[in-house]
Formats: structure tokens, C-alpha cells, sequence
């Protein structure tokens, strides 16, 4: 490949300056692993298989309602994100593909953009529709609704709209279209909460209907914002039931963020999955909502725990087990290429340390009621540094064994300063 963004021979000598640092750490790990009955390179086999996707839009640096501050040499569009995305995916080695958004990513010609990704080392994952913003010359307006609109020619221009993403990501290699709406209420009685479920079935079946065989549909829940009082899909249950209603290729998303506080998600997660629904997720973090901070920076323990059950699953698949992985954050305060950078590792860190768990020992100890050692099995796990696996299989895979240091010395977004025009101030919520 020669349209790669960063030169491989610095990163060939940023890693043979920590290579036998990184060999001396990665021994010592193996021989504690090996004392547990564990081999760390099974283990290191199963991060180099590992992936996730990454968002087009975070790629850019995200904003609040009240600001966006962006930064220079930031991108303003598809061809600069996917080249940031690259960069990415250069460094770390998990995340080879871009999950786009729609209009935000349109494009004349989608062919030449899936060979322009292609020539980056990038593919594409789910396409995302958005129904959540009126697009200029749009006939109708998502003022009141989209998918559940009382409006039918509204429920139509929206409807219609996610059909062509599933169009474009059929050129795109795509093989799932993930629906989140922002439809909901402010005020007590403003809407019918069960006419607006049936109209949001009802829109989601004519989404549904245009899917292709291998696709999947990603019902995307969330408790509450825009709408404050009710939203029409606001929690798993309500994704699952409407997922059971429209078929085996609808499934339920996971937004790590769009749970009440404190809610148990690992618990959701399995509830999806031991009935066969658990389609993917939106990894990200927060203290108080959907904030959108980068997964892993706030509580990593609910990230581990979440694997935990991820790994529990791929044990034990139940009509089958393939969820689409997906980083989705708000980029406000950091590089966003930096922040992409340590949320993919943050992930596979929680991925490695929920295969470390004992499974044995763990399920010895929940049968027999022993609460402590189930509870130390997890604890034993999760305290062990696992970053000697994580850089010695982005080493193998030609990425960098410090992500964060070669791309700080690459100058990459000094260079891109000189090269890409100035964003413009405002407020957006991405
Ligand atoms: C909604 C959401 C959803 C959107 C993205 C921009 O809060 O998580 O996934 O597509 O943010
Ligand atoms: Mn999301
Ligand atoms: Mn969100």
C-alpha cells in the first residue's frame, strides 16, 4: 500500500527503539500469565483479531450546544476524516474501518470514496442515518418527529432517507444500517406514547423491508435529548421488543452513554444477547449522561465488566454472536485523532483482561455460591497490566509500540494545519 498517511519507516525505528524494553515486559507478563495456566500468546492471537470501527464524525472535534472550538489542521470533510481515520488505524491496528454518517458524509460518488478508504488501508462499517436534523432544501421538517412523525409525508421523507443510506452502503461494502432518532416529547401529554411506538414499528418495517439479505438493522436506544420527557425508543426494552417485531436481521445497539445513571449495562448486554439480539455497540464514557467522553476515562471497570459478558457470550453463542464494535465520542477538549487512539486501546485493554478472567475458577466459584472468589476471579483479571500484549500485537502488526508518541512526533496535524482550510466557529453537537 502506498496512500498509507504516515511514513512506515519512522514507525519501523520508533519501534526499534522500544523493541527489547517492550520484549523484557512482555516475557515477564508471560511467565505471571504462565503461572496461572494462561498463554500469552493465545491470548496476544485474539487482540490481533480483534477490531473496531471508528466514526467518521469523530474524526472531527466535536462541540457542545453552547460551543465548538475547533482546532487547526482539523478536518471539514469525508476525504480529510477518512485520511485522519487512516492515521488511526495506522498506529493502533484495531480500527479498519470507518462507520460513516448520512448526509453529514455525502458524496458524489461512492465508488470512488470505497476505493479512496481502500487505498488508506480502510474499510466501512455500519452506515447511520440521521433523522435528527433538518438538512437545507429539505421539503419536510423533523420539527415534531421523524420515523414517528404524526406528519405521514414526514414519516416518508424519513423512511425514504434510510433507505438510500442502505443504498449507499451497498456501495460502500457496508452490511448494516444502525437507526437512531432523536423522536420523543418535552411535556407530559404532548404525544400518545403508544401511537408513537406504532408508528415508529410501522416506519422501521418499511426500513426493514428494503434491507438486504446478509444486513442487519441496528435499533440504537436512548433515554432521553433532545426529547427531555419521553423518548420513543429510550431503553432496551423497548429496542428489543421492537427488534422481536420486525425480524431476525433487527437487532439492538448498545450506546454505553444513553442509560440512566447507574443503570447495570453488562446485565443489558447479556439480557440482548441470551435472546439473540445483541447487535453491537457505541463505546464511549460518562459521569452524569450521554457525554460522550472517551471510553474507558471515566469508569474502565464497567468497560471490563461488559466485556466480561462480551467473552461469557462468544463462549456460549446463542443464535449466533458477531456485534458490531464501534467507537462513538464527542471529541471537545483533545485531538480527536489522539482521543480515537487511546479509547481503541482502553477497549482492547478491557477485551484482554476479560479473557485473562478464569473462567473455570469463576464458574466453580459462582456454583457453589462462593461470592468471594467469583468476585476475585473478576478482581485478578482486571488488576493485571495488560499493555505489554496490547503493544507487542500492534508491534507485529506494523503499528507503533507507543501510539500516542509517534504520532506526536509525526507532526501530523502540524502538517495538516498548513494544508486544510480553517473550520468555522459555532456550536454542534458533533
Ligand atoms: C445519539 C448518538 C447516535 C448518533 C450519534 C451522533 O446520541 O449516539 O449514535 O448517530 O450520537
Ligand atoms: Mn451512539
Ligand atoms: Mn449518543
Amino acid at each position: 500500500m502506498t496512500g498509507l498517511p504516515l511514513s512506515i519507516d519512522q514507525i519501523e525505528s520508533h519501534n526499534a527503539a522500544r523493541r527489547e524494553a517492550l520484549q523484557d515486559d512482555y516475557d515477564s507478563l508471560g511467565r505471571q500469565l504462565s503461572r496461572r495456566g494462561q498463554d500469552i500468546e493465545t491470548i496476544k492471537s485474539k487482540v490481533a483479531a480483534f477490531s473496531v470501527a471508528v466514526p467518521s464524525w469523530g474524526a472531527g472535534r466535536g462541540g457542545t450546544r453552547f460551543a465548538k472550538f475547533p482546532i487547526p489542521g482539523e478536518p471539514t470533510n469525508i476525504h480529510e476524516k477518512l485520511e485522519d481515520c487512516a492515521v488511526v488505524q495506522q498506529l493502533c491496528r484495531i480500527t479498519p474501518r470507518v462507520s460513516p454518517h448520512f448526509p453529514w458524509d455525502r458524496v458524489e460518488d461512492y465508488q470512488a470514496l470505497k476505493e479512496e478508504a481502500g487505498a488508506l488501508g480502510l474499510g466501512f462499517d455500519a452506515v447511520n442515518s440521521n433523522t435528527f436534523q433538518d438538512q437545507p432544501g429539505q421539503a419536510q421538517s423533523y420539527r415534531s418527529g421523524s420515523l414517528t412523525a404524526t406528519d405521514k409525508a414526514v414519516r416518508d421523507q424519513a423512511v425514504a432517507h434510510n433507505i438510500e443510506c442502505i443504498e449507499i452502503g451497498r456501495q460502500l461494502g457496508s452490511r448494516a444500517l444502525t437507526v437512531w432518532i432523536g423522536d420523543g416529547t418535552n411535556f407530559p401529554g404532548q404525544q400518545d406514547l403508544s401511537a408513537s411506538l406504532d408508528r415508529y414499528l410501522d416506519s422501521a418495517a418499511q426500513i426493514y423491508a428494503a434491507l438486504p439479505d446478509s444486513w442487519r438493522m441496528l435499533l440504537e436506544h436512548k433515554m432521553f435529548e433532545p426529547a427531555f420527557y419521553s423518548t420513543v425508543i429510550s431503553d432496551w426494552g423497548s429496542s428489543i421488543l421492537a427488534a422481536n417485531e420486525l425480524g431476525p436481521k433487527a437487532q439492538c445497539l448498545v450506546d454505553l452513554g444513553h442509560h440512566a445513571p447507574n443503570v447495570n449495562i453488562e446485565q443489558i448486554v447479556a439480557r440482548l444477547h441470551r435472546f439473540g439480539k445483541l447487535g453491537g455497540f457505541h463505546f464511549n464514557d460518562s459521569k452524569y449522561g450521554d457525554d460522550d467522553l472517551d471510553t474507558g476515562s471515566i469508569n474502565p471497570h464497567q468497560l471490563f465488566l461488559v466485556f466480561n459478558e462480551l467473552v461469557e457470550a462468544e463462549r456460549n453463542p446463542r443464535d449466533g454472536f458477531n456485534p458490531a464494535y464501534m467507537i462513538d465520542q464527542s471529541h471537545n477538549v483533545t485531538d480527536p485523532i489522539e482521543s480515537m487512539l487511546s479509547s481503541a486501546e482502553a477497549i482492547a485493554a478491557a477485551y484482554v483482561k476479560a479473557l485473562l478472567v478464569d473462567r473455570e475458577a469463576l464458574h466453580e466459584a459462582q456454583a457453589a455460591n462462593d461470592v468471594m472468589m467469583a468476585f476475585q476471579a473478576l478482581r485478578r483479571a482486571y488488576r493485571t497490566d495488560v499493555t505489554p500484549i496490547l503493544a507487542m500485537a500492534r508491534a507485529e502488526a506494523g503499528g507503533a509500540i507507543d501510539v500516542l508518541d509517534l504520532y506526536r512526533d509525526a507532526g501530523w496535524r502540524e502538517r495538516k494545519t498548513q494544508e486544510r482550510k480553517a473550520v468555522g466557529l459555532g456550536a454542534g453537537i458533533v
